[in-house]
């Protein structure tokens, strides 16, 4: 038997466990185990009921993900082993319960419904995340959990990809009864109580998949939503015609629909995006010159700096996690500002539901605002949220090394200043660290920790730890102008506005985009930040400006006219009392007549040069940021703009889409950009040796800890 799935008899129940560490995935090894394991049961005339459950933490996590890439590339053939084992089961004479813990996902639920009776522990969850993968259940899940929980809860599970407590599970009859205590002790009693009884076959019940006329305005609504919700992603609506297949047809008929969607999703770039996304958030997370072991300082207790949007956001943040935190403010005033701003929040979550007025009651307890610094001696960090000026800051980082206890982690939320001069403010520079959340900080979950020259090993493990606690995606970058994801972002917004000058509408400009897959145009992301705010760091920053080099300026012209975005209603759209963006033929007119003026002919801009200019102005700064090593892999930049940036996961960030692409046409259209547009478009060198050897962004490693 392979050592994967181990078979022990319990008196006359049979306990199949699945040992395949760390989540028990259906690597090579595990199906061919529980198939032996049931050959055996049906042998053993002693045996009269078999338990199937995971050892460690989980039940199955799913197929093993990293074999779908070697299936992909046709290093291995794709077996068509798992299914016929889930039949194999099913029709087994003698009744096999499946005891869930942890998760039981993907294939995992798959293999659990294809037993005769489901058990799950208390805090068990069951789902179909595939989708997030950019694929669908190929294993007959999208045809067996419409027949156990309604076509209803099936569509959503499939198509949405979100996990189902164990409770909701039992009550939408996925599983058959809750196991509180010893998991196994509970499932193996309760196969002794069905021993004696008839082997249901869920693909046999047919009895909740509905009628035509019921289940129409069920996927018509499922459709909506997918289109809506995951636009562009054909995993979601491909779900969504499996699981109506199984309410039209019959089961083995259902499967090879499943199976044809399932393939195409599979061999699509959307699926390879994906499937680089969840391997590149855990990838983020292991920094190469800081082991695993590295001592890492508790954070119980943590106080924040400035009570604006971005201090009261991160306040929210510590206290969603159960952190007790001291907001500080300058005056009263601000503070009540502070506070009003974090309560209409939390009403909010509460109205859409995300929040119960009990868990926020619990969590505004936690945040305890103040005009001074007392307690701050007492925290464990203190993140500096004041106004984004060098001589504040450093005020406040001098005030914090006489306060606060030796050891305790002094971190700003600078997004564009040098975090090594905020040190040189302490005596300390090893506790001063860059934690930029994104704004709403309590909603975005990314968060750059910008590792300061001096920063301590175990202050970024610490920090890196905790963005997981706080429900973030910590990614490491070094300390340089904008960091990553600015630094990138101001090139491609620079575009945004040559284009306008160049002749190109802000609808047109900003639909490209949005059609590209990006969350918002970038003229609406510009007037929802503030237009102000670029134009003031453009004229701080004025005379590093080299003569001759082409500035775009149309941006500062409409803050010039007052036209700060959505602020003072208007920017480059208008907006009406609800903030509802309206387009402004005046913008159009302006930008025309000062183009005019500044002697720059106008010409019919296409979508595609529009969204190459943009997306591969993103591309030529990350290869050079990745060169200089401010970010360690073309993964961690590519993490960063999913999620801070809203670009679609589906291409699977900045990085991976110039490798879908292939870097030598990249480079081919950068070097016509250079050649059109001069100095600015220079193609950074990495990506010009990479494209020249056939290589990919994503395959550099500077083999260095790029940020130390
Ligand atoms: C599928 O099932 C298709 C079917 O329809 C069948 C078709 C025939 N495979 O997340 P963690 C690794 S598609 C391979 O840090 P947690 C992960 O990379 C699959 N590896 O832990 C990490 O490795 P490392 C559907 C996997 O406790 C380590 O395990 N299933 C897999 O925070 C620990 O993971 C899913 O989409 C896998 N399936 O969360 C579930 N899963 O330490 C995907 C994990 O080297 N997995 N690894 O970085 C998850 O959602 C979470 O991992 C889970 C645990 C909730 C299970």
């Amino acid at each position: 038997m392979s050592d994967l799935v181990q078979l022990i008899k319990d008196n006359r129940v049979a306990v199949f466990t699945i040992n395949n560490p760390p989540v028990n995935a259906l690597s090579p090894g595990v199906p061919e185990g529980i198939a032996e394991a049931v050959e055996q049961l049906d042998k053993d005339e002693a045996i009269i009921a078999a338990v199937l459950i995971g050892g460690g933490k989980t039940f199955v996590a799913g197929a093993d993900i990293k074999e779908f890439g070697k299936v992909t590339s046709g290093k291995v053939n794709r077996g068509e082993g798992f299914k016929p084992l889930l039949l194999r089961i099913e029709d087994c004479r003698k009744p096999i319960v499946m005891a869930i813990h942890g998760t039981a996902f993907g294939g995992g639920l798959e293999l659990a419904m294809a037993g005769h009776y489901r058990v799950a522990a208390s805090n068990a969850q069951v789902g179909q995340p595939e989708v997030k993968l950019g694929i669908i259940p190929g294993a007959a899940g999208t045809q067996r959990l419409p027949r156990l929980a309604g076509v209803a809860k099936a569509v959503e599970m499939c198509a949405e990809g979100n996990p189902v407590k164990a409770s909701e599970a039992l009550k939408y009859g996925i599983v058959d009864r809750l196991i509180e205590g010893d998991l196994l002790a509970g499932a193996v009693a309760f196969a002794r109580e069905i021993a004696a009884m008839p082997v249901p076959k869920t693909r046999e019940r047919n009895d909740r998949l509905g009628t035509a006329e019921q289940n129409a305005p069920i996927f018509a609504a499922a459709r909506a939503n997918a289109r809506k919700k995951q636009r562009g992603m054909m995993a979601a609506l491909a779900a969504i015609d499996a699981v109506e297949a199984a309410t039209q047809l019959p089961f083995d008929e259902g499967c090879k629909v499943e199976q044809r969607l399932f393939t195409d999703c599979l061999f699509s770039d959307q699926s390879k995006a994906l499937i680089h996304v969840f391997f590149g958030e855990r990838e983020v997370a292991k920094i190469p010159d800081i082991p695993k072991e590295t001592l890492t300082i508790p954070v119980n207790t943590a106080a924040v700096v400035g009570a604006g949007t971005m201090g009261g956001g991160i306040a929210m943040v510590f206290a969603n996690a159960g952190i007790p935190v001291l907001l500080k403010e300058a005056d009263q005033p601000a503070l009540d500002r502070g506070l009003a701003s974090i309560q209409k929040n939390y009403a909010n979550s509460v109205k859409r539901g995300r929040f119960t007025q009990q868990f926020v009651d619990e969590r505004l307890k936690l945040i305890q605002p103040t005009l001074s610094y007392d307690g701050f001696s007492s925290v464990d960090m203190v993140i500096e949220a004041v106004f984004e000026g060098m001589a504040l800051k450093k005020q406040v980082f001098g005030d914090l090394d006489r306060i606060c206890k030796p050891g305790a982690i002094l971190a700003s939320n600078t997004s564009t200043l040098n975090v090594d001069e905020i040190a040189s403010a302490t005596a300390r520079p090893q506790s001063v660290i860059g934690t930029h959340f994104f704004s709403p900080a309590n909603v975005m979950r990314l968060l750059e920790i910008v590792r300061g020259k001096a920063t301590g090993k175990e202050v970024i493990a610490t920090c890196m730890q905790l963005s997981k606690k706080l429900g973030k995606v910590g990614v490491l970058v070094g300390n340089c102008r904008g960091f990553v994801g600015n630094r990138m972002f101001h090139p491609y917004v620079r575009e945004s506005v040559f284009l306008l000058e160049e002749g190109a509408s802000v609808e047109a400009v900003d639909s490209a985009l949005y059609e590209f897959g990006m969350a918002m145009g970038p003229l609406a992301v510009g007037d929802l930040a503030g237009l102000d705010v670029g134009w003031r760091i453009r004229k701080e920053y004025r005379h590093l400006e080299q003569p001759g080099i082409r500035q775009a300026f149309a941006g500062d012209r409409l803050c010039e006219l007052g036209r700060y975005g959505q602020k003072t209603g208007a920017g480059w759209y208008k907006y009406d009392e609800n903030r509802r963006a309206i387009p402004d033929p005046e913008v159009g007119e302006l930008v025309r007549k000062w183009a005019a003026e500044a002697g720059i002919p106008q010409r019919q801009i296409s979508k595609e040069e529009i969204v190459d200019r943009l997306i591969y102005a993103l591309v030529n700064e990350g290869a050079r940021i990745l060169e200089e090593g401010f970010a360690l892999r073309a993964v961690d930049i590519d993490i960063i703009y999913l999620n801070g940036y809203g670009f679609p996961s589906y291409r699977g960030g900045p990085m991976w889409y110039a490798d879908t692409i292939g870097l030598k046409k990249v480079y081919d259209r950068i070097c016509e950009f250079h050649d059109q547009h001069g100095e600015l478009w220079e193609p950074a060198p990495l990506l010009k040796k990479l494209a020249e050897e056939g290589r990919r962004l994503s395959d550099f490693n500077k083999e260095q800890s790029a940020t130390a």
